[in-house]
């Protein structure tokens, strides 16, 4: 018998949109968008009462409002919904280690061997399901399969709030009927290529030889023959996520007046919120690392409940740590460095809860 492996795939419904209905209960069961909202913003994501419109993702703002007139348009909060993707993995950790992130509110999981000891997957993906919605108050649908092709396409199956599962006796059927833009990989050149060739679906698609396929699409071309009989042997990789976001700067000159040392603390913490965008990092922990021209250094830390994502939060955090650095021109200062760390929000108390909380003395 062969041994299938057991893949969940878990993508949360309408996310950025429901954590702002969530969060802000008058919007819930209204036409949201979240995006920005100037003649060239662009949505992100729309809630389901806007979808009904036709508001999509990545159409222009302007165009979503012609489409549905009474659109509410809502600006993101990145740190927030990094933080519900934080709470989300912590779940997914408690069943298995091989945790693959596809994007802030996707992931695949191999619970082929599990933390748990469960027998099937469908019983895992209802139990994460359960406590997402528990934990978070928000919806995820769930695919599951035994490779990662069959619970991507399984968790879109059914949604909101969906659970689907592709038992290896059905996959075939399954993969025949369906549209070959639903195809992992089938962008919408590929798509046009495909239909240009007579492929509209999955059957059609096993129908074409390998070598045709090859010569198309050289070496995707193997993938598309393979996923048309349901074979998908690619790993779950569990990412090595990253643990900081950091910057530094040394002054060609020492620097030790406070207006000065002030505006550098500005620019660096400019240059951080531009690299925390570009990692797409959310931590809760700051650290001020500052060398003296003596070539002394120090290190101050604090941790707080609110995510460190852009100016807005960065920028006063970092005033607070100068605070309680001192420099003087007898001790001036000759680096500054900034880094959020701490992406899970490890040694946040409960009763933190709000505000600043701790200085910490590395
Ligand atoms: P998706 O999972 O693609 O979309 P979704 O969660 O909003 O809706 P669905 O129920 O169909 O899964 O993307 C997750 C989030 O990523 C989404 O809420 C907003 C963001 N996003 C963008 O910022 N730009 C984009 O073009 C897309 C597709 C998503
Ligand atoms: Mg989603």
């Amino acid at each position: 018998m062969t041994a299938y492996r057991k893949i969940i795939h878990i993508d949360m419904d309408a996310f950025f949109a429901s954590v702002e209905q969530l969060d802000h209960p008058e919007l819930r069961g209204k036409p949201i968008a979240v995006g920005g909202d100037s003649d060239r913003g662009v949505v992100a994501t729309a809630s389901y009462e806007a979808r009904k419109w036709g508001v999509r993702s990545a159409m222009s703002m302007l165009v979503a409002k012609k489409r549905c007139p009474a659109l509410i348009v809502i600006p993101g909060r990145h740190g927030r919904y990094k933080e519900i993707s934080n709470q989300i993995h912590r779940i997914f950790q408690d069943y298995t280690d091989l945790i693959e992130p596809l994007s802030i509110d996707e992931a695949f999981l191999d619970v082929t061997s599990n933390k748990v000891g469960m027998e099937l997957a469908v019983d895992i993906a209802k139990e994460i399901k359960r406590r997402i919605k528990e934990e978070t108050g928000l919806t995820a649908s769930a695919g599951v399969s035994y490779n990662k092709f069959l619970a991507k396409i399984a968790s879109d199956c059914r949604k909101p709030d969906g659970l689907c599962t592709i038992h290896p006796d059905k996959a075939q059927a399954f993969i025949d009927q369906l549209g070959i833009e639903d195809f992992w990989g089938v962008g919408p050149k590929t798509a046009k290529q495909m239909h240009y060739m007579g492929i509209f679906t999955g059957a059609q698609l096993r129908a074409c030889s390998l070598r045709h396929l090859e010569e198309v699409f050289g070496k995707a071309g193997r993938l598309f023959h393979d996923f048309a009989r349901g074979i998908d042997n690619r790993p779950v990789e569990a990412s090595h996520e990253r643990k900081s976001v950091g910057c530094e700067r040394t002054f060609d000159e020492d620097i030790s007046l406070p207006s000065t040392v002030l505006i550098a603390l500005y620019h660096t913490v400019l240059e951080l919120e531009r690299r925390v965008a570009k990692a797409q990092f959310a931590g809760h922990t700051l650290t001020l690392k500052v060398k003296y021209a003596d070539f002394t250094q120090i290190t101050r830390s604090l941790t707080q409940r609110e995510c460190l994502v852009s100016k807005k939060e960065l920028l006063p955090a970092a005033k607070r740590l100068l605070r309680v650095v001192d420099y003087d021109l007898k001790h001036p200062i000759r680096l500054l460095g900034l880094s959020v760390s701490n992406p899970q929000g490890e040694g946040l108390r409960a009763e933190w809860v709000e505000q600043w909380l701790d200085f910490r003395d590395d």
